[in-house]
């Protein structure tokens, strides 16, 4: 039997809300097979993020061979890369395997204020990464530091925010609104000439741990599956959303979303 394979290239967050893990029980969800590259290890919980450890490029590029060579992939995703080593040697593996549709979630700094991204490594992010992705997923603060301006503060300036996004070369840009807090939950899909609007009703809920990492590994499941960016956005956003309706509240900080709420609602 043949079922769909996706790759996340991310960071392992111990807690199980976000990172690898969240994105390996999300591809279940999806009925896809779920492979995976660790960059690093974060030993984090629902109050901080404790340390975060490394691992060499060296390490990321045998298991992203081990995958591409030996399994094959139909999607991939990046989320936490944390150097530019790793940002460098995923960017020359893009190349020598290009082909299958790329979502680059551009996490940069964790629900606990860990940094997730070396600053040092921004720019080789947006040289060498940004233009290989078919969707690039940022939220409004991460739009601002890629642009390396202001962050995004009402709907239209998300909008010109995607546009300027969208000249740094991805396929598409999906700037994600959930920290306006004034609005409903609003994402917006820029494909270089029309903006698609994403909404769901916001859930007064602080236990959003892994709703990023969530929301960009459901789309790479869709495009996996051969949906186009479109539909696999807008089903992505339901399950995001279920995730955070249902979230889990571990702990005496912030709880994580639960991957499983699609299914099970
Ligand atoms: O939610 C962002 C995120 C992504 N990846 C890893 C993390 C976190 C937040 O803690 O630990 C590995």
């Amino acid at each position: 039997m043949m079922i769909p394979r996706t790759l996340t290239i991310a960071g392992s967050a111990s807690q199980g809300s976000a990172g690898i893990q969240a994105d390996l029980k999300t591809f279940e969800e999806f009925n896809v097979y779920g492979m995976s590259a660790v960059t690093a290890l974060v030993a984090n919980n629902s109050i901080t993020e404790q340390g975060v450890f490394t691992q060499t490029a060296e390490a990321v590029e045998a298991q992203i061979h081990a995958s591409m060579e030996h399994v094959g992939v139909d999607a991939l995703k990046t989320g936490m890369l944390f150097t530019e080593p790793i940002i460098e040697k995923t960017a020359d593996l893009l190349e020598q395997y290009e082909g299958a549709p790329y979502v680059l979630d551009p996490v940069m700094i964790g629900k606990m204020g860990t940094q997730l991204l070396k600053d040092e490594a921004i720019e080789s992010m947006r040289v060498r990464l940004i233009p290989k992705a078919s969707v690039l997923t940022p939220n409004l603060q991460e739009a601002g530091k890629l642009l390396g301006g202001k962050v995004p503060e009402t709907i239209m300036e998300m909008e010109e925010a995607a546009k300027k996004l969208h000249v740094l070369g991805p396929e598409y840009v999906l700037i994600k609104g959930g920290a306006l807090s004034d609005y409903p939950a609003v994402d917006l899909l820029y494909d270089g000439k029309e903006v698609t609007e994403y909404r769901s009703e916001r859930v007064d809920t602080i236990h959003t741990s892994g709703a990023g990492c969530t929301y960009s590994a459901a789309i790479t499941a869709g495009l996996a599956k051969g949906e186009s960016v479109e539909e696999a956005v807008g089903e992505a956003k339901r399950f995001v959303t279920e995730a955070i309706r249902h979230a889990l509240s571990f702990g005496r900080g912030i709880g994580s979303t639960y991957h499983a709420a699609y299914r099970l609602k």
